[in-house]
């Protein structure tokens, strides 16, 4: 039985975000805007087949996908680039690698009691971000 991760998450922290959208070439203006969000995902799980959606008041994206199936992802409102992304289980921990024209692209999820832990790494910048469950109504 793998690890649920269905619900809606709050962000509580977020390290190194800057470097990371730098890693991307986000621009000055966008990566200012984007420091300031508190972005909430909503996960929505069915067995090993996963809708993430990353909600905020600037932009969402939504990314779609069945572990351990490749797929076209287009990071569209992110840094608008095409990716190969498969995504396995490593134990309770999901991995992303996103192959593309940005080395070592990726990102891994856990969960610890109530807070949702994601790491976004992209070359040699790994950001950081912890989420605490929204409990549900
Ligand atoms: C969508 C909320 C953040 C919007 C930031 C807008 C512009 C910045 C552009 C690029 C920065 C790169 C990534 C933004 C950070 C989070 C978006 C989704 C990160 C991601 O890949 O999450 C995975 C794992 O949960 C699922 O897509």
């Amino acid at each position: 039985m793998s690890t649920d991760f269905n619900g809606t998450w709050n962000i509580i922290s977020n390290d190194n975000f800057e470097s990371y959208m730098q890693a991307l070439d986000i621009d000055f203006a966008t990566r200012k805007v984007a420091n300031l969000l508190s972005p909430q995902k909503i996960i929505e799980q069915k067995g090993d087949s996963f809708i993430i959606k990353t909600i905020s008041t600037f932009r969402n994206y939504e990314v779609q996908f069945t572990v351990g199936e490749e797929f076209e992802e287009n990071t569209k409102g992110l840094d608008n680039r095409k990716c190969q992304s498969l995504v396995t289980w490593d134990n309770n921990k999901l991995v992303c690698v996103q192959k593309g024209e940005k080395k070592d692209r990726g990102w891994t999820h856990w969960i610890e009691g109530d807070k949702l832990y994601l790491e976004l790494n992209c070359e040699n910048q790994v950001c950081k971000q912890v989420y605490k469950k929204v409990p549900p109504a």
